[in-house]
């Protein structure tokens, strides 16, 4: 059974959608087994967005991971990784199809809603950068 990382970002904890977005990935039949509402640190953005280090939006894309509580999890599933990134949605809220996360509930992609992991690789890295083992139920 594979696992992904998926945390919903501040502008939704903000507008109250986390239940929504939660709704939507236990209808699919994923299975949440960890979850917890936290405001993230400056160090810790950092080591989660590593890879976009000297991009343009990267200073503000820390600042506004910082700015407010998300809510992190991990879900379980059959081929999670590759279909909680097809229910969210292009990255760009303009390009993400009706139907999905960021296509039904954002606009701009600085303010798009959710992340999730793109590969095996980089779930099981974010899932060790923001849960400790014994945090996971039943995985
Ligand atoms: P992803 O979240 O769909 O995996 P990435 O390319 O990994 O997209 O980018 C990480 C995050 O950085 C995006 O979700 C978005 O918040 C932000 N971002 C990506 N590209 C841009 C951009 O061109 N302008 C502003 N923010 C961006
Ligand atoms: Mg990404």
């Amino acid at each position: 059974m594979e696992r992904t990382f998926l945390m919903v970002k501040p502008d939704a904890v903000q507008r109250g959608l986390i239940g929504q977005i939660i709704s939507r990935f236990e209808s699919k039949g994923f299975k949440m087994i960890a979850g917890k509402l936290m405001i993230i640190s400056k160090e810790l953005a950092e080591k989660h967005y590593q890879e976009h280090k000297g991009k343009p939006f990267y200073e503000d894309l820390i600042e506004f991971m910082t700015s407010g509580p998300v809510f992190a999890m991990v879900w379980e599933g059959d081929n999670v990784i590759r279909l909680s990134r097809l229910m969210m949605g292009s990255t760009d809220p303009e390009k993400a199809q009706p139907g999905t996360v960021r296509g039904d509930f954002a606009t701009l992609v600085n303010r798009n809603v959710i992340h999730g992991s793109d590969s095996p690789e980089n779930a099981e890295r974010e899932i060790r950068l923001f849960f400790e083992e014994r945090e996971l139920i039943g995985g």
